[in-house]
């Protein structure tokens, strides 16, 4: 079993809905919801929008691998509606994304997927609901806990 956390955002529609939903996907089809953050309003971070979000981490106990992880979250975006993807960094509204931010302490770096997530840090609408689930738990490359890698 691996420990794995996610980050979710959602800025359309019934926000804590898709929360909801996605946190229910996520328990059927990944594995045990073992902490989950309260869900925080954040301001679009990266592009202009006029809706705000709201954010949630979560840790998950699953027996999937890390591709597996990410082909099923990728699954639940599409089933809660999700149509299209951000290219480029060139960010979206969107009715639900969920992000791979750790698994274990594995460091990754394919085509299709980077763990840790190479910019969790640089942002207060992944670490604020992170922090509160998991302050010491250690970053991989940094080698420091959570909770002093907060900006
Ligand atoms: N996700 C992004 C880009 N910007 N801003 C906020 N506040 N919350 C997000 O989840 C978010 C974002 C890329 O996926
Ligand atoms: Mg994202
Ligand atoms: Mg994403």
């Amino acid at each position: 079993m691996a420990s794995v956390y996610l980050s979710l955002g959602t800025n359309l529609g019934d926000k804590t809905a898709h929360l909801q939903a996605a946190v229910e996907l996520i328990q059927k089809k990944i594995g045990d919801v073992v902490s989950l953050s309260s869900f925080i309003e954040t301001l679009p971070w990266g592009f202009v929008s006029p809706h705000s979000f709201l954010n949630a981490a979560a840790c998950v106990e699953t027996s999937l691998s890390p591709q597996e992880v990410l082909f099923v979250t990728q699954d639940i975006e599409r089933e809660l509606g999700r149509t299209h993807k951000s290219v480029n960094g060139h960010y979206t509204d969107r009715i639900i994304d969920i992000d791979l931010l750790l698994y274990d302490q594995l460091i990754l770096h394919t085509t299709e997927l980077e763990l840790p997530h190479p910019l969790m840090t640089e942002r207060s609408f992944v670490m604020i609901p992170l922090c509160e689930i998991a302050p010491n738990v250690m970053h991989p490359v940094f080698h420091r806990p959570l909770k002093e890698l907060m900006k």
